[in-house]
C-alpha cells in the first residue's frame, strides 16, 4: 500500500493538548463589539518563527507583521469571549459548514507553500454558538452543514489568521466556508454570503456571546508565480503593480472615512479590477453582520506578499 505523502500528510504530536479556554468574560451587551479585516498570507507566519511551525525564516514582511502586534493588542483589550472566522480557503462546494469539532487537532499544511506553512494546530471552538449559526443560516433559507468530522484538516487561511490575531489560542474560535465557487465567477453574487452574516449576528445574540468577527482576505490578488531563492527576500517584495495598488488605496479610503455604503457598491467594482481576494465573500459577511456600520475602519497596516495587496483593518462597534 503507497505510503502518505510526508511533505502533506502529518500527524500532530500526541503530548499537545490545548487547555480548554474560559470565556474571557470582558462584561458588557452581548453581540458584535469589532470586526477585523485580518488577511491570512502564510508568509506571516513563517516569518514570525512561532514554535507551532516547523519551517524557519529570517523575518520578513514586518510592516504587516507590526500591523498584527497592534491588533492583536487590541483583541486583547477587547476580551470577546469568541472569534468567529470566516476565510476564503475551506471551500466547501454544498452548502456553508460551520466547524462544529470540540477540539480541532492536526497540522495544517499550505497546498502551494508547503515548505513554508507546516503548523501545529489545537484550539477548541464555541460549540454552541457554531450550532446556532447553522441553525439560523438554515432559518434564513441557506444550505447549512455542521461539519462533526474530528478529523479534517484546518485550512492553512483559518489558521493563519486566528495565529496572527491570537497566537495564544486562548479564546475560543467559530470557523465558517466558503461557498459561493467565487474562484469560478468574477461576478460572484454577495447576497448570501450577506443572509449568512445576518445568521452569524442573530446566533452570536441569540447565546449572550460578545463576539469579535474576522474576515480573512487579501484586497489585491495578482501575484508573482516565480518565489525567490530566499523566500523572504524583501529586495523582491512590492505591490504587483500600481493599478493594483491605486484601487486597494481607493477601498481603504471609503474604509477610513467610514463611508460604508460607499464601499459595499464599490466592492464589486474592486474586485473586478484586482482579482481581489474579497471576492469570496468575508468582507460582505463581516460587514452585513455588524449592519454596515458607517464608522470608520481603522487601518493597523498595508503592505504586499508575493505581490498581493493586504491590509489589517479594524472596526470597533463600541
Ligand atoms: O492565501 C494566500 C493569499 N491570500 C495571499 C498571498 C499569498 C499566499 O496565500
Ligand atoms: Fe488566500
Amino acid at each position: 500500500m503507497a505510503r502518505p505523502s510526508r511533505v502533506f500528510h502529518l500527524e500532530p504530536p500526541q503530548s499537545r493538548t490545548a487547555a480548554k479556554p474560559r470565556a474571557t468574560g470582558g462584561g458588557g451587551k452581548a453581540g458584535i463589539i469589532a470586526g477585523f479585516l485580518a488577511p491570512h498570507p502564510p508568509h506571516l507566519i513563517y516569518a514570525e518563527n512561532p514554535a507551532n511551525n516547523e519551517p524557519r525564516s529570517h523575518g520578513g514582511w514586518e510592516t504587516l507583521r507590526w500591523g498584527y502586534e497592534a491588533a492583536r493588542k487590541r483583541l486583547r483589550e477587547l476580551k470577546p469571549d469568541v472569534i468567529v472566522v470566516q476565510a476564503s480557503h475551506w471551500i466547501t462546494a454544498v452548502g456553508h459548514h460551520v466547524n462544529c469539532v470540540e477540539n480541532p487537532k492536526g497540522v495544517s499544511v499550505d497546498p502551494i507553500f508547503p515548505h513554508l506553512f507546516r503548523y501545529t494546530f489545537d484550539f477548541h471552538t464555541d460549540v454552541e454558538l457554531a450550532e446556532a449559526v447553522v441553525a439560523e443560516g438554515k432559518s434564513l433559507g441557506l444550505t447549512m452543514g455542521a461539519m462533526r468530522h474530528p478529523g479534517l484538516r484546518v485550512d492553512y487561511g483559518t489558521i493563519s489568521a486566528l495565529h496572527l490575531l491570537n497566537p495564544a489560542w486562548d479564546i475560543p474560535v467559530v470557523s465558517l466556508s466558503a461557498n459561493n465557487n467565487p474562484y469560478f465567477f468574477a461576478d460572484a453574487d454577495m447576497g448570501e454570503m450577506e443572509t449568512l452574516g445576518e445568521a452569524t449576528r442573530r446566533a452570536i445574540e441569540g447565546t449572550g456571546r460578545r463576539a469579535v468577527i474576522v474576515a480573512s482576505n487579501s484586497l489585491s490578488h495578482l501575484h508573482w508565480d516565480v518565489e525567490p531563492d530566499v523566500p523572504e527576500d524583501m529586495a523582491r517584495e512590492h505591490i504587483y503593480n500600481d493599478h493594483q495598488y491605486r484601487w486597494d488605496m481607493k477601498l481603504l479610503e471609503l474604509i477610513r472615512a467610514g463611508r460604508t455604503a460607499e464601499l459595499r457598491r464599490f466592492i464589486p467594482e474592486h474586485i473586478e479590477a484586482t482579482a481581489a481576494e474579497i471576492k469570496t465573500g468575508s468582507l460582505n459577511w463581516m460587514l452585513a453582520a455588524m449592519g454596515w456600520p458607517e464608522v470608520p475602519g481603522i487601518v493597523h497596516a498595508y503592505g504586499s506578499v508575493i505581490g498581493t495587496g493586504n491590509a489589517i483593518v479594524e472596526w470597533n462597534m463600541a
